[in-house]
């Protein structure tokens, strides 16, 4: 399957320089307009500025796209007929000419397609709670596709030990980088202490060397604490996401409308707060992305 390579990412490909691959359904469903197109940029940039090449990726009328121009990026954050697709839902966007933000799952899909290893995001899809059936395709992708992702660990909008529980089950390597316990997102500490603790950017890349010499086939996810001075005050984003749940329930949101519905109200109710620091987290995860690239 072919994917439209950006000259940029071409280049950079042809030549085994390190790339990013960046997501974007956080464009298109995760962030309003026009804050999201401004941060897609600048989140580009912050992979430049580590000596790696950024790789944003999504469905461009039917088109597999790694590298989009300012007008693509600008057309995915405007909204209107952009979808949200995940990687079962790729097939069909390329027949139907679809133009889509791609979460982790599809991205990674795309990502293995076009030769890119490494993929920053700001916080993956995993178990809601509930009653524990609705998992994010996001945690099985991870478990087929030989792509390392780093977030900021999962948002509690989710089941946070269920899904570790699952990314255990599909034997996923998880990494933290620089903390023992698995970050919450908008904090640092979910109170779960999971995973293999890191504090250099060249060990995280080698132990991928090794688990993809090991033949596992599986992807790795790196969890990045959100930086101490973006964290926001654990108890205030608790009651605020028990809220966002809260709505979610009444107004008999489902199926993929949960994760964006949720996020939309998390960033109205904190009047931009949560926004802020999503952006934060997602910059300090390309950041280091970039630096795992340089070092692989
Ligand atoms: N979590 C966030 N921000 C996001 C997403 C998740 O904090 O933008 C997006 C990502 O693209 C992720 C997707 O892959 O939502 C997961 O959707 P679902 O829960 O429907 O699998
Ligand atoms: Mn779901």
């Amino acid at each position: 399957m072919q994917v439209r390579l950006s000259d940029e990412v071409s280049r950079a490909l042809a030549m085994g320089a390190p790339v990013v691959a960046l997501e974007s359904t956080i464009i298109s469903h995760g962030m309003p307009w026009p804050r999201n197109a401004e941060v897609a940029l600048a989140v580009e940039d912050a992979v430049r500025a580590e000596g790696a090449v950024p790789a944003t990726i999504a469905v461009i009328d039917g088109v597999l796209c790694a590298g989009l121009d300012a007008d693509q990026v600008a057309r995915l954050g405007q909204g209107g007929d952009v979808v949200k697709a995940a990687s079962r839902d790729l097939g069909a966007c390329i027949v139907k000419g679809l133009t889509a933000g791609t979460t982790v799952s599809a991205t990674m899909r795309i990502a293995a397609l076009a030769g890119i290893g490494v993929f920053a995001t700001g916080g993956i899809g995993g178990v809601h709670r509930g009653d524990g059936m609705d998992v994010s395709a996001d945690l099985s992708e991870l478990a087929v596709t030989d792509v390392l992702v780093v977030c900021a660990g999962v948002k509690s909008i989710l089941d946070i030990p269920r899904t570790l529980e699952v990314l255990e089950t599909l034997r996923i390597p998880v990494a933290v980088f620089g903390a023992d316990a698995f970050p919450a997102f908008y904090t640092r500490d979910s109170g779960v202490v999971a995973g293999e603790r890191f504090d250099d950017p060249a060990q995280i890349a080698a132990t991928r060397a090794a688990n993809s010499a090991l033949g596992l086939g599986a992807g790795m996810l790196v969890a990045n604490p959100i930086p101490v001075a973006h964290a926001l005050p654990a108890d205030e984003i608790g009651a605020t996401i028990e809220d966002a749940l809260a709505a979610a329930e009444a107004e008999g949101v489902t199926g993929k409308d949960v994760t964006p519905f949720l996020l939309g109200r998390l960033n109205a109710a904190t009047e931009g707060r949560a926004l802020g620091a999503n952006i934060q987290l997602v910059l300090n995860n390309a950041r280091l992305a970039a630096q795992i690239a340089v070092a692989g």
